[in-house]
C-alpha cells in the first residue's frame, strides 16, 4: 500500500455539481433572513478555537459574478484530482498526491518594481473581502481540453489600482514560490524554476482577469494553486499562474516559463485561437473532461466580445 497517497480533499468534502448550485441558490434567496438568524449564535461563533482570516469564512456566500458561464460545472472531484502543476510532477495526479507539502498559511506576497506601493504584504492584507465574488469559467488547456470551474476571487485590476502601478509599468509579471522542500517537482528542472508568467498592462486591468482564492466556495486547493492565482480565461491554462509569491510591475515583455522553454510551441500572448495550431497538434476542437465526444474551441474561449479589442491590429499567426 502507497503510505504517501492523501487524498487533500477528503470524500465527504466534495460537493456534486447540482447540489452546490441548489445551495447557492438558496443562499442568494435566504442572505437577509439567514444574517438576522445568525445574531443568537455569535457567541458560539466567538468560542469556535478555528478562527479563519475574514475573507476565508466569506468564500460560500460570495455575490455571483455577471461574467459567469451558464454552462454545466466539471464536477469537484475532476478539478481536484486532473490538474497540472509541474512544482509537484508532471503527471496529472501529482499535483492532488503531493500537494500537501505546501504550506499555505501564512503567505507573503512580495510587491516590486513600478508601483507606489511595492513591499512584502500578508495575503490578508492584501485581499479585501468586498472584492470577493463567485465567477464561472471556462478553463481551456493547450493540451486540448477544457474544464468549467467555479471559483471564488476578485478582479486583478481592483488590486492593481491599489498598488498603484508608475506610469512606466508595460506589464505585469507574476512568479511561483521556489520550495524544491515543498515542492518535489522542483528537484528537476522540467521548467526553469521559479515559474513566471506575465500580462500586458491592459490585459491585467481587463474586468475578465481574475485573482482565485477559492473553488466550489472553499479556500483554494493546493493543487489548484492555493493561496492566489490568475486565472486569464481568454487565454491557454498555462498563463493563469499558480500559487503567487511576486507580482513586479515593469517596462519591458517578460519571458515567460513555457515561451522560455518552447519558443516555437508558446508564445507570450497564448490567446485561445482555434485558427492557430499548436506545432504538434490542432488547436480547433476540445474535450469537455466529463463529458463524451469533442466540441469546437471558440475564438478567446467564448470571451471575443470583452478581449478582441485589446488584439485589434495584432497578427494573431506571429503573436501566439
Ligand atoms: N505554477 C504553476 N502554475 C500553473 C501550472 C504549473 O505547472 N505551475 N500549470 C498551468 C497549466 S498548463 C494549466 S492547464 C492550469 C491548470 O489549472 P488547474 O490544475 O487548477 O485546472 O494551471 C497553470 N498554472
Ligand atoms: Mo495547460
Amino acid at each position: 500500500m502507497a503510505l504517501w497517497r492523501y487524498p487533500t480533499i477528503p470524500t465527504s468534502e466534495i460537493t456534486p455539481e447540482s447540489l452546490y448550485r441548489e445551495r447557492r441558490q438558496f443562499m442568494k434567496q435566504s442572505a437577509g433572513l439567514a444574517l438576522a438568524a445568525a445574531l443568537p449564535s455569535m457567541v458560539t461563533a466567538a468560542e469556535n478555537p478555528i478562527k479563519l482570516p475574514d475573507w476565508k469564512q466569506q468564500l460560500a456566500s460570495v455575490p455571483a459574478s455577471p461574467f459567469s458561464s451558464d454552462e454545466p460545472l466539471t464536477d469537484e472531484r475532476t478539478i481536484t484530482t486532473y490538474n497540472n502543476f509541474f512544482e509537484f510532477g508532471t503527471r496529472k495526479r501529482d499535483p492532488s498526491d503531493w500537494g500537501h507539502y505546501l504550506k499555505t498559511d501564512p503567505w507573503l506576497v512580495k510587491v516590486e518594481g513600478e508601483v507606489a506601493r511595492p513591499g512584502v504584504y500578508d495575503l490578508n492584507e492584501l485581499i479585501r473581502p468586498e472584492w470577493l465574488e463567485e465567477r464561472i469559467y471556462r478553463l481551456r488547456c493547450v493540451e486540448a481540453w477544457s474544464m468549467v470551474i467555479p471559483w471564488s476571487g476578485f478582479q486583478l485590476s481592483e488590486l492593481l489600482k491599489r498598488l498603484e502601478p508608475t506610469s512606466r509599468a508595460k506589464y505585469v509579471v507574476f512568479e511561483t514560490l521556489y520550495d524544491p522542500q515543498q515542492f518535489p517537482g522542483q528537484k528537476q528542472e522540467t521548467i526553469r524554476w521559479p515559474y513566471t508568467e506575465g500580462l500586458r498592462m491592459d490585459e491585467a486591468m481587463n474586468p475578465l482577469t481574475l485573482m482565485a482564492v477559492g473553488l466550489y466556495g472553499k479556500p483554494l486547493p493546493n493543487q489548484n494553486g492555493a493561496p492566489l492565482r490568475l486565472v486569464v480565461p481568454w487565454k491557454y491554462g498555462f498563463k493563469s499562474i499558480k500559487s503567487i509569491v511576486t507580482i513586479r510591475l515593469q517596462e519591458h515583455q517578460p519571458v515567460s516559463s513555457w515561451q522560455q522553454l518552447a519558443p516555437r510551441e508558446y508564445g507570450f500572448y497564448a490567446n485561445v485561437n482555434p485558427q492557430v495550431s499548436h506545432p504538434r497538434w490542432s488547436q480547433a476542437s476540445e474535450r469537455r473532461l466529463g463529458k463524451s465526444g469533442r466540441q469546437a474551441t471558440l475564438m478567446f474561449n467564448g470571451y471575443a466580445e470583452q478581449v478582441a479589442h485589446l488584439y485589434k491590429g495584432m497578427d494573431l499567426e506571429k503573436n501566439y
